[in-house]
C-alpha cells in the first residue's frame, strides 16, 4: 500500500488533517476541537430508516458534489480525501455480482456498513499510511457521502457503522481498529490479507457498530 503514496501527493495537505485524530493525547484535528468522536446517540434513532434509504439511493454525483476535491476512481468508488473512498453497493443490491477484484482494491483496507451477508452497504477504502501515533477519526466524517464535516453534532457520522472490512493491503501490512472511550482505545488489529465478514464475530469478539477510527499501516 504504500506504494500508493504517489497518488496522493495531488491532494497534499488538503484535507488529511480535517479526519485525523492523535492516537496519544490531545486532538490534531484541523479545528482544534476535541478528538473525542462524540458518540452520537441519534444514530439509531427514528430517522435511521430515512437515512438508511438516503444512502441506499446515494450516487456517484452526489459523492461528487458533497467532496469539492473529489474525483471518481472507478465504477462504484469516489475519492473524497488523501487515501480515502466512498465505496457504493452494487448497483442492483447483490453482493455477489461483484467480482473479487472490485471487492477491495490491492492496497486498500476496505470497511462497510453492514455484514458481508446483510450487502456490504455502502463503504469507506483507505490506501493511505497515517504516521505513527495518527488515527483517521471516522467521527469527522459525514455518513453516507464522507464529506469532511469535523467533530461535535452536526447529523449522522460514519463512526460506529462498521460491521465488516477486508484488510488487501500488501501481505503483513497491519491495520488497528479503535474504539472512542474517552481515549482511543485499541479493539482489533488486522494483518493483509484479512476479511471479517461480520464483526459481531472477531478474535476479540464482539466489535461490530463501535469503531470510531482506524489506522492503516500500523506496521
Ligand atoms: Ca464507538
Amino acid at each position: 500500500m504504500r506504494s500508493q503514496n504517489v497518488v496522493l501527493r495531488r491532494f497534499a495537505g488538503l484535507a488529511a488533517a480535517i479526519v485525523a485524530g492523535s492516537l496519544f493525547g490531545i486532538s490534531a484535528t484541523a479545528s482544534g476541537a476535541s478528538a473525542a468522536p462524540s458518540p452520537d446517540p441519534s444514530t439509531p434513532s427514528s430517522d435511521s430508516t430515512s437515512l438508511a434509504t438516503r444512502a441506499e439511493k446515494m450516487t456517484v454525483e452526489d459523492i461528487l458534489r458533497a467532496n469539492p476535491d473529489a474525483r471518481r476512481v472507478r465504477t462504484n468508488a469516489v475519492n473524497i480525501s488523501p487515501g480515502i473512498d466512498v465505496i457504493l453497493p452494487p448497483a442492483d443490491g447483490d453482493a455477489s455480482t461483484l467480482a473479487e477484484a472490485e471487492l477491495c482494491d490491492y492496497y486498500h483496507l476496505c470497511v462497510w456498513e453492514h455484514s458481508i451477508a446483510d450487502g456490504f452497504g455502502v463503504g469507506l477504502g483507505f490506501y493511505d499510511c497515517q504516521p505513527s501515533g495518527v488515527v483517521v477519526n471516522l467521527g469527522a466524517m459525514r455518513y453516507p457521502d464522507g464529506a469532511s464535516v469535523g467533530t461535535g453534532a452536526s447529523g449522522p457520522k460514519w463512526n460506529d457503522r462498521i460491521s465488516s472490512f477486508e484488510n488487501n493491503q500488501t501481505p503483513g501490512t497491519a491495520t488497528s481498529f479503535y474504539n472512542w472511550t474517552g481515549s482511543w482505545t485499541n479493539v482489533l488489529d488486522s494483518y493483509a490479507f484479512d476479511r471479517v465478514s461480520n464483526l459481531r464475530y472477531t478474535v476479540r469478539g464482539n466489535v461490530n457498530d463501535i469503531i470510531d477510527a482506524v489506522h492503516v499501516c500500523t506496521s
